[in-house]
Protein backbone atom coordinates (compact mmCIF):
# COMPACT_ATOMS: atom_id res chain seq x y z
CA UNK A 1 0.00 0.00 0.00
CA UNK A 2 1.60 3.71 -0.61
CA UNK A 3 0.42 6.81 0.12
CA UNK A 4 0.66 9.88 -2.09
CA UNK A 5 -1.42 12.89 -1.08
CA UNK A 6 -5.23 12.25 -0.45
CA UNK A 7 -4.72 8.82 -2.46
CA UNK A 8 -4.14 5.32 -1.50
CA UNK A 9 -3.26 2.91 -3.67
CA UNK A 10 -4.50 -0.67 -2.54
CA UNK A 11 -3.36 -3.36 -5.11
CA UNK A 12 -5.90 -4.56 -7.26
CA UNK A 13 -8.68 -2.26 -6.17
CA UNK A 14 -9.58 0.89 -6.85
CA UNK A 15 -8.09 3.74 -5.58
CA UNK A 16 -10.33 6.57 -4.19
CA UNK A 17 -9.31 10.13 -4.38
CA UNK A 18 -11.19 11.89 -1.48
CA UNK A 19 -9.28 14.88 -1.49
CA UNK A 20 -11.81 16.99 -2.65
CA UNK A 21 -14.36 15.66 -0.42
CA UNK A 22 -12.30 16.52 2.62
CA UNK A 23 -12.01 19.84 1.53
CA UNK A 24 -15.86 20.09 1.45
CA UNK A 25 -16.49 18.66 4.08
CA UNK A 26 -13.39 20.68 6.20
CA UNK A 27 -11.99 18.04 7.60
CA UNK A 28 -8.39 19.29 8.95
CA UNK A 29 -5.31 17.31 9.77
CA UNK A 30 -3.03 15.01 7.76
CA UNK A 31 -4.75 12.21 5.67
CA UNK A 32 -3.72 8.96 6.65
CA UNK A 33 -5.57 6.60 4.59
CA UNK A 34 -8.65 5.00 4.46
CA UNK A 35 -10.72 1.59 4.47
CA UNK A 36 -14.41 0.54 2.84
CA UNK A 37 -16.87 -0.84 5.45
CA UNK A 38 -18.97 -3.50 4.12
CA UNK A 39 -21.90 -3.02 6.12
CA UNK A 40 -25.31 -2.16 5.54
CA UNK A 41 -27.16 -3.53 1.91
CA UNK A 42 -27.28 -0.06 0.79
CA UNK A 43 -24.92 2.54 0.99
CA UNK A 44 -21.04 2.37 0.50
CA UNK A 45 -19.36 3.38 3.39
CA UNK A 46 -15.52 4.46 4.01
CA UNK A 47 -13.40 5.04 7.28
CA UNK A 48 -11.20 7.85 6.64
CA UNK A 49 -8.17 8.74 9.38
CA UNK A 50 -6.28 12.01 9.87
CA UNK A 51 -3.90 12.86 12.23
CA UNK A 52 -4.78 16.24 14.18
CA UNK A 53 -1.84 18.80 14.91
CA UNK A 54 -1.38 17.13 18.68
CA UNK A 55 -1.08 13.79 16.65
CA UNK A 56 -4.54 12.64 17.79
CA UNK A 57 -6.04 10.40 15.39
CA UNK A 58 -9.17 11.56 13.90
CA UNK A 59 -11.61 9.35 12.22
CA UNK A 60 -14.15 10.32 10.06
CA UNK A 61 -17.41 8.28 7.96
CA UNK A 62 -17.74 8.70 4.36
CA UNK A 63 -20.77 7.86 2.73
CA UNK A 64 -21.80 7.68 -0.86
CA UNK A 65 -25.94 7.68 -0.80
CA UNK A 66 -27.49 5.21 -2.72
CA UNK A 67 -29.61 7.19 -4.87
CA UNK A 68 -31.24 4.31 -6.83
CA UNK A 69 -32.51 3.54 -3.38
CA UNK A 70 -32.69 7.18 -2.03
CA UNK A 71 -34.27 8.86 -5.22
CA UNK A 72 -34.20 12.57 -2.98
CA UNK A 73 -31.16 12.55 -0.90
CA UNK A 74 -31.49 16.01 -0.11
CA UNK A 75 -34.59 15.19 2.17
CA UNK A 76 -32.77 12.05 3.52
CA UNK A 77 -30.07 14.39 4.80
CA UNK A 78 -32.76 17.29 6.03
CA UNK A 79 -34.33 14.58 7.94
CA UNK A 80 -31.45 13.74 9.56
CA UNK A 81 -30.41 17.13 10.62
CA UNK A 82 -33.51 17.99 12.44
CA UNK A 83 -33.76 14.58 14.05
CA UNK A 84 -30.05 14.39 15.13
CA UNK A 85 -30.13 18.32 16.40
CA UNK A 86 -33.55 17.30 17.92
CA UNK A 87 -31.90 14.12 19.97
CA UNK A 88 -28.48 16.49 20.62
CA UNK A 89 -30.26 18.89 21.89
CA UNK A 90 -31.80 16.73 25.25
CA UNK A 91 -28.14 15.32 25.39
CA UNK A 92 -25.98 17.72 27.02
CA UNK A 93 -22.52 16.66 27.45
CA UNK A 94 -23.16 12.90 26.41
CA UNK A 95 -24.09 14.37 22.77
CA UNK A 96 -20.17 13.52 21.29
CA UNK A 97 -21.23 9.79 21.60
CA UNK A 98 -24.63 9.73 22.10
CA UNK A 99 -25.58 11.16 18.62
CA UNK A 100 -24.15 11.32 14.88
CA UNK A 101 -22.38 14.66 14.02
CA UNK A 102 -22.66 15.40 10.57
CA UNK A 103 -20.13 17.69 8.66
CA UNK A 104 -21.40 20.38 6.37
CA UNK A 105 -19.97 22.12 4.02
CA UNK A 106 -18.72 26.30 3.30
CA UNK A 107 -22.41 26.41 2.25
CA UNK A 108 -24.00 24.72 5.09
CA UNK A 109 -25.45 22.01 4.11
CA UNK A 110 -24.61 18.00 5.14
CA UNK A 111 -23.57 16.65 1.84
CA UNK A 112 -21.84 17.36 -1.31
CA UNK A 113 -23.14 16.50 -4.63
CA UNK A 114 -20.27 15.71 -7.61
CA UNK A 115 -19.93 13.67 -10.23
CA UNK A 116 -18.86 10.65 -8.53
CA UNK A 117 -22.26 10.61 -6.91
CA UNK A 118 -23.99 12.14 -3.15
CA UNK A 119 -21.45 12.12 -0.57
CA UNK A 120 -21.92 12.63 3.53
CA UNK A 121 -19.36 12.60 6.25
CA UNK A 122 -19.74 12.35 10.44
CA UNK A 123 -17.42 11.72 13.41
CA UNK A 124 -16.73 7.96 13.41
CA UNK A 125 -17.61 7.10 17.36
CA UNK A 126 -14.45 5.27 18.00
CA UNK A 127 -14.39 2.72 21.46
CA UNK A 128 -17.52 1.22 20.42
CA UNK A 129 -19.04 -1.97 18.11
CA UNK A 130 -21.95 -3.57 17.00
CA UNK A 131 -22.91 -7.29 16.37
CA UNK A 132 -24.69 -8.75 13.55
CA UNK A 133 -25.70 -11.85 16.35
CA UNK A 134 -26.97 -10.86 19.56
CA UNK A 135 -26.41 -12.39 23.32
CA UNK A 136 -29.29 -12.09 25.07
CA UNK A 137 -28.05 -9.10 27.42
CA UNK A 138 -27.23 -6.87 24.57
CA UNK A 139 -30.47 -7.82 22.52
CA UNK A 140 -32.54 -6.61 25.86
CA UNK A 141 -30.20 -2.94 25.82
CA UNK A 142 -30.80 -3.08 22.45
CA UNK A 143 -34.59 -3.29 22.35
CA UNK A 144 -34.34 -0.71 25.32
CA UNK A 145 -31.84 2.19 22.98
CA UNK A 146 -34.27 1.50 20.11
CA UNK A 147 -37.41 2.30 23.06
CA UNK A 148 -35.20 5.09 24.27
CA UNK A 149 -34.94 6.68 20.67
CA UNK A 150 -38.23 6.86 19.67
CA UNK A 151 -38.98 8.48 23.09
CA UNK A 152 -36.37 11.02 22.49
CA UNK A 153 -38.23 11.84 19.04
CA UNK A 154 -41.73 11.36 20.89
CA UNK A 155 -41.99 15.27 20.81
CA UNK A 156 -40.70 15.44 17.52
CA UNK A 157 -43.08 17.07 14.80
CA UNK A 158 -44.11 14.39 12.81
CA UNK A 159 -45.07 16.76 9.62
CA UNK A 160 -42.16 18.59 9.37
CA UNK A 161 -40.22 15.44 8.06
CA UNK A 162 -39.69 13.92 4.54
CA UNK A 163 -41.18 10.32 3.74
CA UNK A 164 -38.02 9.47 2.13
CA UNK A 165 -38.84 6.07 0.69
CA UNK A 166 -42.63 5.87 0.58
CA UNK A 167 -44.55 3.50 1.57
CA UNK A 168 -41.76 1.85 2.88
CA UNK A 169 -43.21 -0.72 5.82
CA UNK A 170 -46.11 -0.88 3.93
CA UNK A 171 -46.34 -4.61 3.53
CA UNK A 172 -49.25 -4.72 1.44
CA UNK A 173 -47.04 -2.36 -0.68
CA UNK A 174 -44.39 -4.78 -0.88
CA UNK A 175 -46.91 -7.67 -1.51
CA UNK A 176 -47.65 -5.89 -4.70
CA UNK A 177 -44.01 -5.20 -5.77
CA UNK A 178 -43.79 -8.84 -5.27
CA UNK A 179 -46.87 -9.83 -7.42
CA UNK A 180 -45.39 -6.94 -10.58
CA UNK A 181 -41.90 -9.01 -10.14
CA UNK A 182 -43.41 -12.20 -10.71
CA UNK A 183 -45.61 -10.72 -13.66
CA UNK A 184 -42.35 -9.26 -15.73
CA UNK A 185 -40.01 -12.14 -14.11
CA UNK A 186 -37.46 -9.97 -15.40
CA UNK A 187 -34.46 -12.15 -14.92
CA UNK A 188 -36.49 -15.22 -15.50
CA UNK A 189 -36.22 -16.62 -12.30
CA UNK A 190 -39.76 -16.96 -11.34
CA UNK A 191 -40.24 -20.66 -12.34
CA UNK A 192 -37.22 -21.67 -10.01
CA UNK A 193 -38.75 -20.25 -6.54
CA UNK A 194 -42.23 -21.26 -6.74
CA UNK A 195 -42.25 -22.95 -2.85
CA UNK A 196 -41.28 -19.92 -1.74
CA UNK A 197 -43.63 -17.36 -3.63
CA UNK A 198 -46.18 -19.76 -2.21
CA UNK A 199 -45.26 -19.17 1.10
CA UNK A 200 -45.45 -15.62 1.37
CA UNK A 201 -48.97 -15.16 -1.00
CA UNK A 202 -50.45 -17.52 1.29
CA UNK A 203 -49.55 -15.09 4.03
CA UNK A 204 -50.87 -12.42 2.12
CA UNK A 205 -53.69 -11.38 4.28
CA UNK A 206 -52.12 -11.12 7.60
CA UNK A 207 -49.25 -9.00 6.11
CA UNK A 208 -51.98 -5.90 6.26
CA UNK A 209 -52.37 -5.87 9.79
CA UNK A 210 -50.42 -3.15 10.68
CA UNK A 211 -51.13 -1.01 7.78
CA UNK A 212 -54.68 -1.23 8.65
CA UNK A 213 -54.39 -0.09 12.15
CA UNK A 214 -52.63 2.67 11.22
CA UNK A 215 -55.09 3.78 8.44
CA UNK A 216 -58.43 3.42 10.46
CA UNK A 217 -56.77 5.40 13.68
CA UNK A 218 -56.50 2.29 15.79
CA UNK A 219 -52.76 3.20 16.38
CA UNK A 220 -50.74 6.03 16.28
CA UNK A 221 -48.54 7.66 13.58
CA UNK A 222 -45.09 8.49 15.45
CA UNK A 223 -41.45 8.96 14.46
CA UNK A 224 -39.64 6.16 13.91
CA UNK A 225 -36.36 5.01 13.05
CA UNK A 226 -37.92 1.98 10.38
CA UNK A 227 -34.34 0.19 10.06
CA UNK A 228 -33.67 -1.07 13.62
CA UNK A 229 -31.54 -4.06 12.70
CA UNK A 230 -29.85 -5.39 15.33
CA UNK A 231 -26.45 -3.83 14.39
CA UNK A 232 -27.60 0.07 14.29
CA UNK A 233 -27.07 -0.11 17.86
CA UNK A 234 -23.49 1.09 19.19
CA UNK A 235 -22.16 -0.90 21.94
CA UNK A 236 -19.42 1.29 24.13
CA UNK A 237 -16.49 -1.63 24.05
CA UNK A 238 -15.28 -0.39 27.77
CA UNK A 239 -18.57 -0.61 29.36
CA UNK A 240 -20.11 -2.95 26.76
CA UNK A 241 -23.27 -0.69 27.09
CA UNK A 242 -25.57 0.63 24.48
CA UNK A 243 -24.65 3.93 23.37
CA UNK A 244 -25.82 5.38 19.84
CA UNK A 245 -28.36 4.33 17.44
CA UNK A 246 -27.43 5.10 14.32
CA UNK A 247 -28.30 4.61 10.52
CA UNK A 248 -30.87 7.09 10.23
CA UNK A 249 -31.50 7.29 6.64
CA UNK A 250 -35.25 5.72 6.96
CA UNK A 251 -36.10 7.87 9.83
CA UNK A 252 -39.98 8.54 8.66
CA UNK A 253 -43.53 8.65 10.13
CA UNK A 254 -44.41 5.43 11.06
CA UNK A 255 -45.47 2.90 13.22
CA UNK A 256 -43.87 2.20 16.61
CA UNK A 257 -44.91 -1.75 15.50
CA UNK A 258 -42.29 -1.05 12.38
CA UNK A 259 -39.02 -0.83 15.07
CA UNK A 260 -40.27 -3.33 17.41
CA UNK A 261 -41.45 -6.01 14.49
CA UNK A 262 -38.22 -5.62 12.21
CA UNK A 263 -36.13 -5.88 15.59
CA UNK A 264 -37.16 -8.99 16.16
CA UNK A 265 -37.20 -10.21 12.95
CA UNK A 266 -33.14 -9.06 12.81
CA UNK A 267 -32.25 -9.98 16.17
CA UNK A 268 -33.81 -12.79 17.73
CA UNK A 269 -32.63 -15.39 14.55
CA UNK A 270 -30.22 -17.05 15.85
CA UNK A 271 -28.08 -16.65 12.79
CA UNK A 272 -27.65 -13.88 10.11
CA UNK A 273 -29.91 -13.26 7.56
CA UNK A 274 -27.05 -14.04 4.82
CA UNK A 275 -26.75 -17.41 6.24
CA UNK A 276 -27.72 -20.13 4.00
CA UNK A 277 -27.73 -22.74 6.14
CA UNK A 278 -31.22 -23.06 6.82
CA UNK A 279 -30.07 -25.56 10.55
CA UNK A 280 -28.55 -22.91 11.93
CA UNK A 281 -32.08 -19.99 11.45
CA UNK A 282 -33.92 -20.61 14.60
CA UNK A 283 -36.58 -18.22 16.22
CA UNK A 284 -35.20 -18.38 20.04
CA UNK A 285 -38.41 -17.08 22.53
CA UNK A 286 -35.46 -15.60 25.16
CA UNK A 287 -34.10 -13.40 22.99
CA UNK A 288 -37.72 -12.24 21.87
CA UNK A 289 -38.29 -11.85 25.27
CA UNK A 290 -35.89 -9.78 26.77
CA UNK A 291 -35.57 -7.27 23.52
CA UNK A 292 -39.44 -7.18 24.18
CA UNK A 293 -38.53 -6.71 28.36
CA UNK A 294 -36.33 -3.66 27.08
CA UNK A 295 -38.31 -1.90 24.74
CA UNK A 296 -40.92 -1.48 27.00
CA UNK A 297 -38.95 -0.61 29.79
CA UNK A 298 -38.32 2.56 27.87
CA UNK A 299 -41.12 2.86 25.73
CA UNK A 300 -44.23 1.26 27.67
CA UNK A 301 -45.33 4.13 28.86
CA UNK A 302 -46.09 5.94 26.01
CA UNK A 303 -47.09 2.80 23.72
CA UNK A 304 -51.08 2.13 23.38
CA UNK A 305 -52.44 -1.18 24.47
CA UNK A 306 -53.42 -2.24 21.36
CA UNK A 307 -49.60 -1.46 20.11
CA UNK A 308 -48.55 -3.95 22.77
CA UNK A 309 -51.26 -6.48 22.01
CA UNK A 310 -49.51 -6.12 18.44
CA UNK A 311 -46.01 -7.22 19.02
CA UNK A 312 -46.28 -10.50 18.20
CA UNK A 313 -48.57 -9.99 14.38
CA UNK A 314 -45.35 -7.61 13.77
CA UNK A 315 -42.71 -9.43 14.77
CA UNK A 316 -44.28 -12.16 11.85
CA UNK A 317 -45.12 -9.04 9.13
CA UNK A 318 -42.27 -7.48 9.08
CA UNK A 319 -40.32 -10.72 8.41
CA UNK A 320 -42.98 -11.57 6.06
CA UNK A 321 -42.18 -8.08 4.58
CA UNK A 322 -38.92 -8.85 4.09
CA UNK A 323 -39.35 -12.27 3.02
CA UNK A 324 -41.20 -10.45 0.22
CA UNK A 325 -37.97 -7.56 -0.94
CA UNK A 326 -35.61 -9.91 -1.14
CA UNK A 327 -37.48 -12.29 -3.27
CA UNK A 328 -38.59 -9.36 -5.29
CA UNK A 329 -35.32 -8.17 -5.73
CA UNK A 330 -34.06 -11.35 -6.87
CA UNK A 331 -36.85 -11.34 -9.35
CA UNK A 332 -36.17 -8.28 -10.62
CA UNK A 333 -32.10 -9.19 -10.97
CA UNK A 334 -31.00 -7.66 -7.50
CA UNK A 335 -30.98 -4.13 -8.68
CA UNK A 336 -31.81 -2.81 -5.01
CA UNK A 337 -29.54 -5.05 -2.40
CA UNK A 338 -25.89 -5.05 -2.42
CA UNK A 339 -25.07 -8.87 -3.51
CA UNK A 340 -21.92 -10.46 -3.06
CA UNK A 341 -23.17 -13.69 -5.51
CA UNK A 342 -26.28 -14.41 -7.68
CA UNK A 343 -28.03 -16.16 -5.58
CA UNK A 344 -27.62 -13.95 -1.94
CA UNK A 345 -31.38 -12.69 -2.27
CA UNK A 346 -32.81 -15.66 -2.56
CA UNK A 347 -30.72 -16.88 0.54
CA UNK A 348 -32.08 -14.08 2.49
CA UNK A 349 -35.30 -14.99 1.36
CA UNK A 350 -34.91 -18.43 2.47
CA UNK A 351 -33.58 -17.32 5.76
CA UNK A 352 -36.92 -15.39 6.26
CA UNK A 353 -39.13 -17.79 5.22
CA UNK A 354 -37.59 -20.06 7.78
CA UNK A 355 -37.87 -17.59 10.98
CA UNK A 356 -41.01 -16.46 9.51
CA UNK A 357 -42.13 -20.20 9.30
CA UNK A 358 -40.83 -20.81 12.99
CA UNK A 359 -42.30 -17.39 14.48
CA UNK A 360 -45.73 -18.83 13.41
CA UNK A 361 -45.31 -21.92 15.49
CA UNK A 362 -44.44 -19.90 18.71
CA UNK A 363 -47.15 -17.00 18.11
CA UNK A 364 -49.52 -18.38 21.41
CA UNK A 365 -46.05 -18.18 23.43
CA UNK A 366 -44.98 -14.98 22.41
CA UNK A 367 -48.65 -13.38 22.89
CA UNK A 368 -48.47 -14.68 26.61
CA UNK A 369 -44.25 -13.28 26.84
CA UNK A 370 -45.83 -9.82 25.41
CA UNK A 371 -49.40 -10.08 27.60
CA UNK A 372 -46.64 -10.91 31.06
CA UNK A 373 -44.32 -7.99 30.35
CA UNK A 374 -47.46 -5.34 29.47
CA UNK A 375 -48.42 -5.36 33.36
CA UNK A 376 -44.97 -4.68 34.83
C1 LIG B 1 -31.27 -2.43 4.29
O1 LIG B 1 -28.49 -1.25 4.48
P1 LIG B 1 -29.14 -1.69 5.72
O2 LIG B 1 -28.64 -3.02 6.16
O3 LIG B 1 -29.07 -0.66 6.81
C2 LIG B 1 -32.68 -1.87 4.12
C3 LIG B 1 -33.55 -2.32 5.28
C4 LIG B 1 -33.57 -3.84 5.36
C5 LIG B 1 -32.15 -4.35 5.47
C6 LIG B 1 -32.14 -5.85 5.42
C7 LIG B 1 -33.15 1.69 3.03
O4 LIG B 1 -30.72 -1.86 5.45
O5 LIG B 1 -34.87 -1.85 5.09
O6 LIG B 1 -34.33 -4.27 6.46
O7 LIG B 1 -31.31 -3.84 4.41
N1 LIG B 1 -32.64 -0.42 4.03
C8 LIG B 1 -33.29 0.24 3.05
O8 LIG B 1 -30.87 -6.32 5.72
O9 LIG B 1 -33.97 -0.33 2.22
MG1 LIG C 1 -30.00 1.18 6.62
Amino acid sequence: MSLSGNQIEIQGEHCMDFSELIRAFGISGTFQGYEELFVGNINQTYKLQFLGEQDELKEYILQRLNTYVFKNPREVMENIRQVTSHIGAQLGDDAPRRVLHFRTTADGVPYVENETGFWRAYRYIDRAKTYDIVSADHFEQAGYAYGQFQGELADFPVETLHETIPHFHDTPDRMRQLHEAIREDRAGRATEVQPEIRFILDREQQAGVIMEALNSGRIPLRVTHNDTKINNVLFDTDTDAPICVIDLDTVMPGSALFDYGDAIRSGANTAGEDEEDLSLVHFDLELFERFTAGFLRSAGERLTDEEIRLFPQAAQILTLELCARFLTDYLNGDVYFKVKKPSHNLIRTRNQIELARQMEEHMHEMAAIVEEYSHR
